[in-house]
This record gives structure tokens, C-alpha cells and sequence, in this order.
């Protein structure tokens, strides 16, 4: 039980992501979302950035090992402009009923260190296996507060594979008891949408807040699939939707699909949220994305390459399909890539970057990688040395534009089209852009080599072409 072969979970993965596509094929996919989260300017956004951090999970006071020259050299190295940013309800809500506003304070500070440098920040409320007090060592799920766990005291064992943990009682029962499957706890959900409530207190008047990802990789406990998806997900997303709203009525909120299948290809079947807001609805699909072979250990390489190329075209028609649903006849909902990331020192790793970021782009996606911690996943050795990672994710894209509707970017720059438009931010790697690039489509207003910043002109309905 500890240990499936990789192969037979191969093999489970072949049937998953058949059946998945049978199931959708009964609805088609829209090609791209060609809507945007935007800025207090009113640009579109599209995101390229980072989730910081890991770190974040087990820290004491819940802040990731991140300091504001970490930021900068992020910025210097990549051109980033946006950070999914890690936040928990164990340190917002540490005591029953009693709210941190101190710890609010450092989200507050920090959020300032990218607000200054001109990024965008979406807010994730994190969980993974529920929280550290499933087990008494608490070393192994982050999120959510000890007063709020209830395991019953079924049974908690940890092994290597740690997503194998959500399958052990103590861990199923304690999202039972949030969902209310039990019939035990309806408190719990209304203290997670108030926890909610007192962040978005915190940060409506905050221009560099744009989003708030109302739950990290939601599981349902004995409640899968549709089952729980089209049921209590649905639900609290529309609770914590309702509550944020009292205290905020801009920042868009961001639900994720169950983690469980759809991170591996598989269809959502997450319902509508109604958002109470005044205008135009501001509810985003954030869903994240980790083929199962690279789960398992295997590279962007050999037998798996096909099934993880299989697996991202199922992805992206399958999260296409959800933010249609999500839309409620307005088309698709912005999309964000809340997390795809890997150990970049697998074979085809720099491939495999490279057919995300692609695909996202065609489809009208912000992309933020997992993560922005040291180590063979990140971007920087622990001792601060450059990993392969950086020149991979270091990108040409547009940052912000007035009336984005699509882009696509290459090795030799970028060309987008917008409607109505009006300025566009264009980031351009200042390694390879040396001088000033080629302009086609809009007028340059500024140019900063040392940044890799271009900033553009453009007039109404238009295709932008910016090349070295
Ligand atoms: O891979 C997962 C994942 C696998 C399995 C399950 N279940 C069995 C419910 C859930 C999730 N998650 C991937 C990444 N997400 C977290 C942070 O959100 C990262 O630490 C993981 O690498």
C-alpha cells in the first residue's frame, strides 16, 4: 500500500485521463479566456510570477524565508510582475474567534516590498493535508489552525509520499468535519469565510492586492469528485465569496478546482459563483497543474513525455471548460496557473517549462511557478547560486495592457493584439534585448534596457509586434 509501483499508477493515469476525455468531449472547450484580472489602472494583467513561498508552511509566525533583495533579485533575474503570495488560516485565526492583526500587519508589510516595484499580488490561503495538527509531531500538513482540527483521533501515518497522507482517516476526517459531512461542525466554514473577511478588511483599499485564492488544492474527504465539487465546494466558495464582499468589492476572488484529478488533467465540475458585487462579475479560475508521471519521479522524457503532453492539452481544454461554467454566459473567466512547477534537474525539465508557459499563453493564462524557494525546484541554490530555472522562466511577455485580448512570445520578443487600446507594458529579457527592439502596431513611449521595460502607445483595435 505504501508503495504502488510507478507503473500501475501509470497505468490508473492512462485510464483517468481517458475517461476524462471522454467526459469532456461532450462539451467543447473555448480556444483562449480573453479576459484579465486587472490593476487599479484598469490594464490587463497578465501573470508571470512566483509562489512564495513553501517556506511559509511551517515557519512559527507563517511568513516565507523571503527578504525584500530576495524580491529584487527576482525582479533583476526574471521580470516578474506578480506573486501568489502564501497565507494561512492558522496564522490569521490562531485562536477560535480571535483574529491576528499583527500577523496581518507582516502580510501588510510585505505585500508594500512588491507594491513598490510595481507587481501585482494574489493572496493564497494555503492548505496541504489539512493542517500540522493532524499528526501530534506536526510536521506534516500546514493551514489550518489546531482548534479547528478534528480527527477523531483516527489514525495519522506519514510516509515518503506525502500526497498518500490525505488518504489516511484522521486526515479524511478532519475535511469531513469542515465540509460538514459529519453534521458535527457548521461552525468551522463560518469562522474560515470570517477569517476571509477580516483579510479583505485588511487589504480593500490595497491597489497592489488584486486577488484573493480562497483555498489552496481543496479535498473533500469522503466527498469526491462531483460529489463535492457541484456540493460544499461550491458552497464555501460562495460563502467566503459573500463575506469577502461585505468588506471588499473590487479584488477578485480565485477558486481552485479539487486538487485530486484535475491537477493531473481531469475534469472539474465546480458550479457558478454568484458575485454580490455592483458591476461586472470579479470571480477568476485558479487551478494548478502537475502531470502524474512528473508526480512520480519520471522526466519530460521517454514513455512519459507523451502522457504529460496529453495530459497539459487535457488541462488546459478541461480548465477552459470550467471558466466558461464559471462565466454563466459571459464567456470564460480569467484563468491564472496558480502552481505548475518541477524539479528542474529532470531530463526535458527546460521543455517542459517551456510547453507550459506556451500553452498557457495561447490560452489566455497567467502562469506562477512553484516555487520560489532554494533548492532543485526553485530558481537559486541555498547558497544563492543561479539554477537553470531562471533563464527558463526569464520570458519575453506583455505585462499590462489596456484591452489585452491575446499574445504569444518567442525567444526574438512578443506581439499581442488588444482592443480599445491604450498603454501596454512589454517585458523583454534584457540579456538578449540589448538594444532597442523592433515596433510594429504602437508607438514606443519609453524604453529602459537596464530593466528590460517597454512601455507602449497604442490606438484602439491593434497588433502589436515587438522584436530584437
Ligand atoms: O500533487 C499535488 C497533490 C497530489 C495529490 C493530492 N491528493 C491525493 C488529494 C493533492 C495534491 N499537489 C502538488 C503541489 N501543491 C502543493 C502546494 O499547493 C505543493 O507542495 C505540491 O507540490
Amino acid at each position: 500500500m505504501r508503495n504502488p509501483s510507478r507503473w500501475t499508477l501509470a497505468g490508473a493515469l492512462v485510464l483517468l485521463i481517458a475517461s476524462g476525455a471522454v467526459a469532456a468531449s461532450l462539451r467543447t472547450a473555448p480556444e483562449a479566456s480573453t479576459r484579465f484580472i486587472s490593476d487599479a489602472d484598469g490594464r490587463s494583467i497578465v501573470e508571470h510570477g512566483f509562489n512564495t513561498a513553501s517556506s511559509a508552511k511551517s515557519t512559527p509566525d507563517g511568513f516565507p524565508l523571503f527578504t525584500e533583495d530576495d524580491l529584487a533579485r527576482e525582479q533583476a533575474d526574471m521580470g516578474t510582475n506578480f506573486v501568489r503570495f502564501l497565507i494561512s488560516w492558522r496564522a490569521v485565526e490562531p485562536e477560535k474567534g480571535v483574529i491576528d492583526q499583527g500577523y496581518l500587519d507582516g502580510v501588510e508589510e510585505r505585500v508594500q516590498w512588491y507594491a513598490d516595484r510595481g507587481y501585482s499580488v494574489m493572496l493564497d490561503m494555503h492548505q496541504d493535508l489539512w493542517g500540522s495538527a493532524i499528526t501530534p509531531s506536526g510536521d506534516s500538513g500546514n493551514g489550518a489552525p489546531a482548534w479547528a482540527t478534528f480527527t477523531d483521533d483516527l489514525p495519522v501515518s506519514t510516509g515518503d509520499m506525502w500526497e498518500l497522507v490525505y488518504l489516511e482517516p484522521g486526515t479524511i476526517r478532519a475535511f469531513d468535519h469542515f465540509w460538514n459531512t459529519t453534521g458535527e461542525h457548521p461552525e468551522l466554514a463560518e469562522h474560515y469565510a470570517d477569517a476571509w473577511r477580516a483579510v479583505a478588511e485588511r487589504f480593500a483599499d490595497n491597489d497592489a492586492v488584486v486577488a484573493y485564492d480562497l483555498m489552496n488544492e481543496p479535498y473533500g474527504g469522503t466527498l469526491q469528485g462531483v460529489a463535492f465539487e457541484s456540493g460544499p465546494l461550491t458552497e464555501l466558495y460562495q460563502r467566503t465569496t459573500d463575506a469577502i464582499r461585505k468588506a471588499d468589492k473590487d479584488t477578485w476572488v480565485c477558486v481552485e478546482p479539487q486538487a485530486f484529478g484535475f491537477n493531473w488533467g481531469l475534469p472539474s465540475a465546480l458550479g457558478a459563483i454568484d458575485d454580490p458585487r455592483e458591476g461586472d462579475p470579479r470571480v477568476a479560475f485558479c487551478p494548478h497543474l502537475y502531470p502524474l508521471p512528473m508526480d512520480l519521479g519520471e522526466g519530460f522524457a521517454g514513455d512519459s513525455k507523451g502522457l504529460v503532453q496529453g495530459t497539459v492539452a487535457q488541462w488546459r481544454s478541461n480548465a477552459l471548460r470550467t471558466a466558461e461554467v464559471l462565466g454563466q454566459g459571459r464567456g470564460a473567466v480569467p484563468v491564472i496557473l496558480g502552481e505548475f512547477g518541477l524539479d528542474a534537474t529532470g531530463e526535458g525539465a527546460g521543455d517542459y517549462v517551456k510547453l507550459v508557459y506556451e500553452t498557457a499563453d495561447a490560452a489566455g493564462m497567467g502562469v506562477v511557478y512553484w516555487s520560489r524557494d532554494d533548492g532543485s525546484w526553485g530558481p537559486y541554490e541555498t547558497d544563492g547560486a543561479e539554477r537553470n530555472l531562471v533563464s527558463w522562466l526569464n520570458r519575453s511577455y506583455p505585462r499590462e495592457v489596456d484591452g489585452l485580448v491575446s499574445w504569444r512570445s518567442s525567444a526574438d520578443g512578443v506581439t499581442f493584439s488588444v482592443e480599445d487600446g491604450g498603454t501596454a507594458a512589454v517585458y523583454l529579457p534584457p540579456a538578449t534585448f540589448t538594444s532597442e527592439p523592433t515596433v510594429q502596431g504602437a508607438d514606443v513611449r519609453a524604453w529602459d534596457p537596464a530593466s528590460g521595460l517597454l512601455t507602449l502607445d497604442v490606438t484602439g483595435d491593434a497588433t502589436v509586434t515587438v522584436e530584437r
